[in-house]
């Protein structure tokens, strides 16, 4: 655990200072659509239910900033941003998870998903960004809603995320199936899916 604290504002190894904000992710930007749009946990709750906020609920939701960076394994990194929204934490609060959840996937528009142990989502600095320094998201960074897992490669962080479901096994998501470390914790570069260790992940 010691290798996975907070380290705000340092470079992890292999990582260059990126300045101003690129955009990067596989496929097209989701149109959003207020009316169609939840965002639901479920899997392995506590009480066993799905449970979904419409976009007015989950605006209502307690709201939260984290200064964090955010490392992107194409050795990027943007230090010192602002993040505003829901912690994943709060989520967890509202919607318990049983107590053998061990991961959760983490799921965005068109299918895009992406693994977490239960660790990493619950730590203070997770968080369900509506906002960055101050001001809305942009579509093309996530809007309405993007996960922030600063102590991840920024893959672990789904932009346009729809939902979070409990898991009691491990399973790899988008990026973990093609290539990208299970775990994925910048502090150790791990970056591809051959540097991992037995316990890493579930099998390729
Ligand atoms: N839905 C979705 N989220 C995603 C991705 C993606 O391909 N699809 N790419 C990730 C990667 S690799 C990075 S580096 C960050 C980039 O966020 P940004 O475009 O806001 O800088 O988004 C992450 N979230
Ligand atoms: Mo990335």
């Amino acid at each position: 655990m010691g290798q996975l604290e907070s380290r705000a504002g340092e470079l992890p190894p292999g990582q260059r200072l990126q300045r101003g904000w690129p955009v990067t992710h596989y496929g097209p930007v989701p149109r959003f659509r207020p009316e169609r749009w939840e965002f639901a946990v479920f899997g392995a709750t506590a009480d066993g239910a799905k449970h979904a906020w419409n976009h007015e609920e989950f605006s209502a939701l307690p709201y939260e900033a984290v200064v964090a960076d955010l490392h992107c394994v194409t050795k990027f990194s943007m230090l010192g941003a602002e993040w505003g929204g829901v912690c994943a934490r709060t989520v967890a609060e509202l919607v318990p998870p049983a107590p053998d959840v061990t991961h959760v996937m983490v799921w965005a528009e068109y299918g895009f998903s992406s693994n977490l142990r239960i660790e990493d989502f619950l730590a203070g600095d997770t968080i369900f960004a509506t906002h960055k320094d101050g001001e809305l998201l942009t579509a093309e960074h996530g809007f309405p809603v993007r996960l922030v897992v600063p102590r991840l490669y920024a893959w672990k962080g789904p932009k346009w995320v729809r939902g979070v479901e409990y898991m009691t096994a491990d399973r790899r998501g988008f990026w973990e199936e093609r290539g990208y470390h299970n775990v994925g914790d910048p502090w150790r570069e791990q970056r591809y899916s051959y540097q991992e260790s037995p316990g890493d992940g579930p099998e390729l």
